[in-house]
C-alpha cells in the first residue's frame, strides 16, 4: 500500500476516533466509514488473492479443519505448534522476537479427528497495511476455520489485553470479521429510480441513511432490504464491498507461569469479551489437553461411522464432518459419485428416530455419532 495512501487511512481514522457518536455526527461517520472501506479495499484484495494471501504462504490444506495460529511476537505461538502436534512438527522456538519467519503447518490428532495447525509468523501493528509479512499472515488467517488469538503474560507478571484489541483490529482491517454472521441484507441494482429501503423490522439507519451510504460506495439505484434488525452502517458497508470471512477466534493466554496476581475466569471472561479462551503455559506443558479439547469443541467436528451394506461398521476410522452437516456433505465426501447415485441410507444413532432408519433425503442432517449405510444405483458400487 502506498505511503499516501496509508496516511490517508490514518488520518481518516483518527477523524473517526474522536468524532463522538450522536444523531448529527451520524452521517459523517458512515461517510468517514465508507471512505476507510474504499480505501483498504485494495489491501483485502491483495491479502485474500494467491499472491498476497489465499492460504498466505501457500500452504497446501490438509486434515479435517484448519487453525491458524496469530498473535505478536514471542507470546510462543511456536512452543505451541510442538507441544500440539507432539513432536511431530519442529517449529523454532527462540527468545528473541520474529524466530518464526514462514507459515509452518502441522498435525495435531484428536478424537480421531485431524486438525491442521498453522504457525506463523509474529505481526506487528500495521500488519494490515502490509508491514513486516503481514499481507502473508493475514491471508493465511482469512482461510483458515478457526483462529487462535495468543497473547501471554509478560516478564512482569501482568497480562496486556490491549494487545489482544489491536490483533482483532489488524484482523478486521484485512477484512476478517470474527464471532459473528454475514449480515442478512438483500440488494438488487437497479438502472434507475434511486435507492428504494425496506426492512420490516426496527433499524438504526432510516431511509436517507441507507441512501447516503450506497451513494458513497457507487449504488445510484437499487432496492434495499435489511432482514434483521438493527442493521449497522459497518454490516451494509461490508455486505456492498464484499471479500468479507467470517471465522471464530479462540484466545489462548500463553505463559501463565508467570502470573503475578491471580486474575478470576470472570475478570478474564470480562476483558476478553467472551468465555472462549484458555489460559496455559507452553513452558510447563500446562493446561495443554484442555485447550486440545478447546480446539475440537470450537470447530464443531462430528464423527460418522461408516457401514458397508451388510457388513460390520468400521469404529476405528470415523469420518468427520462438521455440525449440521448433511448426507449430500457425508456422500461428497467419500465420493461425487455417491451423491449422484444416492440411493437410501440405513442409520443407527442420533439423528434416526429408531435403530437403522432408512432415509432417502440427502438434505438429512446427520449427529455425532450416528452409524451410516449408504445405498447407492446398482452397478454404481463398483
Ligand atoms: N515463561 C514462559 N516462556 C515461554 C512459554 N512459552 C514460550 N516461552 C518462551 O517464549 C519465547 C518465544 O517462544 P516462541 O515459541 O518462539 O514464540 P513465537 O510466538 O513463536 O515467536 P515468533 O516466532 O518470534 O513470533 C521462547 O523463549 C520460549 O521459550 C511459557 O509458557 N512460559
Ligand atoms: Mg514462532
Amino acid at each position: 500500500m502506498s505511503e499516501k495512501v496509508e496516511d490517508r487511512i490514518k488520518e481518516l481514522e483518527e477523524r473517526l476516533a474522536t468524532t463522538i457518536p450522536n444523531k448529527s455526527t451520524q452521517r459523517s461517520i458512515n461517510y468517514i466509514k465508507a471512505q476507510l472501506a474504499k480505501l483498504r479495499e485494495s489491501l483485502i484484495q491483495i491479502v485474500s488473492s494467491k499472491k498476497g494471501g489465499g492460504g498466505g504462504f501457500g500452504i497446501k490444506k490438509s486434515g479435517d479443519a484448519q487453525v491458524a495460529f496469530i498473535g505478536f511476537p514471542s507470546v510462543g505461538k511456536s512452543s505451541l505448534l510442538n507441544l500440539l502436534t507432539e513432536g511431530n512438527t519442529h517449529s523454532k522456538v527462540a527468545a528473541y522476537d520474529f524466530t518464526t519467519t514462514t507459515a509452518i503447518p502441522g498435525m495435531m490428532n484428536i478424537e480421531d479427528a485431524k486438525i491442521q495447525l498453522i504457525d506463523l509468523p509474529g505481526i506487528i501493528l500495521g500488519a494490515a497495511a502490509g508491514k513486516g509479512r503481514g499481507k502473508e499472515v493475514l491471508g493465511a488467517v482469512r482461510s483458515a476455520e478457526l483462529i487462535l488469538i495468543i497473547i501471554c503474560f509478560r516478564e512482569d507478571g501482568t497480562i496486556n489485553f490491549l494487545d489482544l484489541k489491536k490483533i482483532r483490529n489488524e484482523l478486521y482491517n484485512a477484512g476478517i470479521r470474527l464471532n459473528s454472521q454475514p449480515p442478512r441484507i438483500f440488494i438488487k441494482e437497479q438502472t434507475r429510480g434511486g435507492v428504494h429501503f425496506t426492512s420490516k423490522s426496527p433499524q438504526l439507519m432510516d431511509k436517507n441513511e441507507v441512501k447516503a451510504l450506497l451513494n458513497e460506495l457507487g449504488l445510484r439505484n437499487a432496492g434495499v432490504h435489511f432482514s434483521e434488525p438493527n442493521t449497522t452502517p459497518d454490516q451494509l458497508i461490508d455486505f456492498i464491498m464484499g471479500n468479507r470471512v467470517y471465522t471464530k477466534e479462540f484466545v489462548v493466554i500463553n505463559k501463565v507461569d508467570l502470573m503475578k496476581n491471580p486474575l478470576s475466569p470472570e475478570e478474564i471472561t470480562e476483558s476478553i469479551g467472551h468465555n472462549h479462551w484458555v489460559m496455559i503455559s507452553a513452558k510447563n506443558q500446562e493446561n495443554i489437553n484442555a485447550l486440545r479439547h478447546g480446539i475440537f469443541q470450537e470447530l464443531n467436528l462430528i464423527r460418522v461411522y461408516l457401514k458397508p451394506p451388510k457388513k460390520e461398521a468400521d469404529m476405528d476410522e470415523p469420518i468427520i464432518l462438521h455440525k449440521g452437516d448433511t448426507m449430500k456433505t457425508l456422500c461428497r465426501k467419500i465420493h461425487k459419485r455417491f451423491v449422484k447415485d444416492f440411493r437410501f441410507s440405513l442409520i443407527w444413532g442420533n439423528s434416526a428416530r429408531h435403530p437403522g432408519q432408512k432415509i432417502a433425503n440427502l438434505n438429512h442432517i446427520i449427529e455425532d455419532g450416528d452409524i451410516i449405510s449408504i445405498y447407492i444405483k446398482i452397478g454404481a458400487n463398483n
